[in-house]
C-alpha cells in the first residue's frame, strides 16, 4: 500500500507559479502546523541573548556628551568633567548592562576627549576613523578564524554616531565638515544640535536648514530613516525632514504644575526635555531606541562593514572571479596568490643574488686595489730602508777606520811616551 504523504489536503499550488515555471512553488496552507510561531521564537532568543548597541558620541569638550547618554538612557553615568587641555583627541569606551523589563541590553558609549580644543584641527578626525576601523578589522578577523565564537564575541562595531553640533545659529565649523565627510561611509551619523535651549526657536528653525543645505553642498551623507517598512515609513519620512535634531540633555527634576519632570530651569520658565515642543530628544530617543536601532545595526553590517570587508579582501588579493570573469574558488585563488608569491620571492631572491654577487665583486677590486697600494708602499719602505741601511754600513765602516786610526795614534803615542820618559830618566842619572 501506498504511504499517505503527509499534509497532502494543505498544498494548493498557486496558479500564477505554476505559469512562472519558478522552481519554488508557492501553496497556501489549510491548517494549522505551527510554524506561525517562528517569529516568536526569534523574539524568545534575541530576548534570551540580550541586545548590543553601540554608539559613537562626537562632539566638542563641555558640548554635552555625557548628560545626553544619562537622558537617553535615564542613567547616572558619572562621567567626570572633561578638560580642555588635552594635546589630542582621544576616545573613552565604556561599556554598561542595562535592564528594561526582561530585556537587556549592552550598551557601549564611546565618547569624544578633548575634540576640538587643539589650535590644529586638521588630525581631529583620525583617532574616530582608526577606531571604527578597528572594530570592523577585529569583527573581520573573528569571521575569518577557522573557529569562530560569535556567540560569546562582543560586537563592537560603531552602529550610531551621534554628532553634537555647536548651537553657533550660523553655520557648521569647518572640523564638522571634515570629520562628518571622513566618517560618513563607516558610521551611520545623526546630526544634533547640541544644548538646543540656548538658541531661540527661529533661529534654530534656520540654522537646522543651513546644516542640511551646507552638509548637502560637501556631500555629506547622513544617516536616513527607512521609509521601506509601511508600519514605520510616515513617521520615519516626517523625522528625516526634521534633523538635525535639537536636543536638551539634562537629569535634574524639576516641578512643573504638580509633576516632577526632567526639564532645566530658568528665571523666565522650564525647558522640559520630555516635552516635544520644546526640543527633539523624545523624537530622537524614538528614532533611536524604540524604531530604528535593528535598522543601524543592519545598516552597520550590510553596509559599512560589507564596504570595509570588500575593500579589505581586495587588497588580501581575493576576488570573486577571475581575469575571463568565471568564478574562483577559494582553493584557486589561494594556489595563485601562492604561486604569485613563490615567483616575487624567486625574483627577490634573484635579485638578492646579484646584488650580493655585484658587492663581492666591488669588494674584490677594492682590496686588490688595496694591495697593490700596500705592495708599492711596501716596495717603497724596502728601499728606503735598503738605502738607509747601506749609509749606515757606510757610517760604520768611516767609523770603524776612524777607531783604527785612533788605536794606531794611540800605540804611537804611547811609544813616544814611554821613549820621552827613558831619556828624561838617563838624562837624570847622567846629571847625577
Ligand atoms: N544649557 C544646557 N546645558 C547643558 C546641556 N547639556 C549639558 N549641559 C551642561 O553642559 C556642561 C557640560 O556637559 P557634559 O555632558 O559634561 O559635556 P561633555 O563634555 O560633552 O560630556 C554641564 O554643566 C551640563 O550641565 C543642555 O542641553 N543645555
Ligand atoms: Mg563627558
Amino acid at each position: 500500500m501506498a504511504e499517505k504523504p503527509l499534509c497532502m489536503s494543505t498544498q494548493i499550488p498557486h496558479d500564477e507559479d505554476t505559469q512562472r515555471g519558478d522552481s519554488v512553488r508557492c501553496l497556501t496552507t489549510l491548517g494549522h502546523f505551527g510554524f506561525e510561531c517562528l517569529p516568536h521564537q526569534l523574539v524568545n532568543q534575541s530576548i534570551q541573548q540580550g541586545f548590543s548597541f553601540n554608539i559613537l558620541c562626537v562632539g566638542e569638550t563641555g558640548i554635552g556628551k555625557s548628560t545626553l547618554i544619562d537622558t537617553l538612557f535615564n542613567t547616572n553615568l558619572k562621567d567626570k568633567k572633561s578638560s580642555h587641555f588635552y594635546s589630542n583627541v582621544g576616545l573613552k569606551i565604556q561599556t554598561y548592562e542595562l535592564q528594561e523589563s526582561n530585556v537587556q541590553l549592552k550598551l557601549t558609549v564611546v565618547k569624544t576627549v578633548g575634540y576640538g580644543d587643539q589650535i590644529n584641527k586638521e588630525a581631529s578626525y583620525q583617532p574616530i576613523v582608526e577606531y571604527v576601523d578597528a572594530q570592523f578589522e577585529a569583527y573581520l578577523q573573528e569571521e575569518l578564524k577557522i573557529k569562530r565564537s560569535f556567540i560569546d564575541y562582543h560586537d563592537s562595531r560603531i552602529h550610531v554616531c551621534l554628532y553634537f553640533i555647536s548651537p553657533t545659529g550660523h553655520s557648521l565649523k569647518s572640523i564638522d565638515l571634515l570629520t562628518m565627510k571622513n566618517i560618513d561611509n563607516k558610521v551611520n551619523i545623526i546630526p544634533l544640535i547640541a544644548k538646543a535651549d540656548t538658541i531661540s526657536k527661529n533661529d534654530l528653525q534656520k540654522f537646522k536648514c543651513k546644516i542640511v543645505s551646507e552638509l548637502v553642498s560637501n556631500g555629506i551623507q547622513i544617516y536616513q530613516f527607512p521609509t521601506d517598512d509601511e508600519t514605520t515609513a510616515q513617521v520615519n519620512s516626517s523625522m528625516n525632514g526634521q534633523l538635525p535634531f535639537a536636543v536638551v540633555g539634562s537629569m535634574d527634576e524639576v516641578k512643573v504644575g504638580k509633576r516632577m519632570v526632567r526639564g532645566r530651569q530658568y528665571p523666565w520658565g522650564v525647558l522640559q526635555v520630555e516635552n516635544e515642543n520644546h526640543c527633539d530628544f523624545v523624537k530622537l530617543r524614538d528614532m533611536l531606541l524604540c524604531i530604528n536601532m535593528e535598522d543601524l545595526k543592519e545598516q552597520t553590517h550590510t553596509q559599512h562593514y560589507e564596504r570595509y570587508r570588500c575593500c579589505k579582501l581586495e587588497k588580501m588579493g581575493f576576488t570573486d572571479v577571475g581575469p575571463d570573469n568565471k568564478p574562483l574558488s577559494f582553493q584557486e585563488i589561494y594556489e595563485d596568490k601562492r604561486q604569485k608569491f613563490y615567483d616575487q620571492c624567486q625574483r627577490e631572491e634573484e635579485e638578492l643574488k646579484q646584488k650580493f654577487m655585484q658587492r663581492v665583486k666591488d669588494k674584490e677590486t677594492t682590496f686588490k686595489e688595496s694591495e697593490k697600494e700596500l705592495q708599492e708602499k711596501f716596495e717603497h719602505l724596502k728601499r728606503v730602508q735598503q738605502e738607509e741601511t747601506m749609509k749606515f754600513e757606510e757610517k760604520r765602516r768611516q767609523l770603524e777606520e776612524e777607531i783604527m786610526d785612533f788605536y794606531k795614534l794611540k800605540a804611537v803615542s804611547g811609544t813616544l811616551q814611554t821613549l820621552v820618559c827613558t831619556n828624561i830618566k838617563k838624562e837624570k842619572d847622567r846629571k847625577k
